[in-house]
């Protein structure tokens, strides 16, 4: 019932040159593609160019973003509106991201902010959840993940996060090469779904969780088996189409 995405995190790199071969790439070897949703987030200097080839192709691939702001318009130097995001076609806005937690301070509560934002423009949010090694090692994981989610649910309803994607991804496992086990990204999404159950099944049944950190060609079917990992949100193996294109495949 619910259908996976797979979703590329380009993060901090790329070239006019490197979006293009990329995305011609991903065309090719994406096509008659079915039962999965591939998205690509570039950086948003990007975006047009993406747009316009993604048109060209009239490829299925979704056009997501790295980030948004929570202001509109206005004095607000070096943001990006959801407006501005929506007029390039992106419409999955990555937000949360551990490395904006971490490198920009962002707490629950401001990501909690553009995850209202986002729906309140009519855009699909990917809300990343994770835990450190720190937490993980103290046993933290589940209550790290519930804390992050609730501060969406306690400020917005639990009907929120219908048609949302959260994206658990392990600190510890980002760009490591240290991936979690599949067993163990299983038994973690399953208790984030739990736990949002306790507010409504049916929203738990329906949000699609993705699993991300260091997932690869080699080990992205094993995630995909599990009942509760509906796809991946990737980093490193998304800058090449062919990797990409086979984690999508295994999805
Ligand atoms: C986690 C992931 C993409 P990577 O940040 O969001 O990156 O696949 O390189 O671990």
């Amino acid at each position: 019932m619910r259908h996976p995405v797979v979703m590329g995190n380009w993060k901090l790199n790329g070239s006019k040159e490197m979006v293009s071969n990329l995305l011609k790439g991903l065309d090719a070897e994406l096509k008659g593609l079915e039962g999965v949703d591939v998205a690509v987030a570039p950086p948003a200097m990007y975006l047009d160019l993406a747009e316009q080839l993604i048109g060209k192709a009239e490829s299925k691939i979704i056009l997501g973003a790295q980030n948004v702001d929570v202001n509109a318009s206005g004095a607000f130097t070096g943001d990006i509106s959801p407006e501005m995001l929506k007029d390039f076609g992106a419409s999955h806005i990555i937000i949360g991201h551990s490395e904006r937690r971490d490198y920009h301070n962002e707490s629950d509560e401001f990501v909690a902010k553009k995850f209202a934002f986002l729906k309140e423009h009519g855009l699909t949010p990917v809300l990343c959840i994770g835990e450190s090694e720190a937490q993980n090692e103290a046993g933290e994981t589940v209550a790290v993940c519930a804390r992050q989610i609730d501060a969406v649910i306690n400020t917005q309803g639990v009907e929120a996060l219908e048609g949302a994607i959260i994206a658990y991804e392990p600190i510890w496992a980002i760009g490591t090469g240290k991936a979690a086990t599949a067993d163990d990204a299983q038994r973690i999404h399953a208790a984030i779904r739990a736990h949002i159950a306790e507010k409504s099944e049916e929203v738990a049944k329906k949000v699609v969780i993705q699993y991300g950190g260091s997932v690869k060609p080699e080990n992205a079917a094993a995630y995909f088996a599990q009942p509760d990992i509906d796809g991946a949100l990737v980093g490193g193996a998304a800058l090449d189409a062919a990797s990409f294109a086979a984690i999508a495949k295994a999805a």
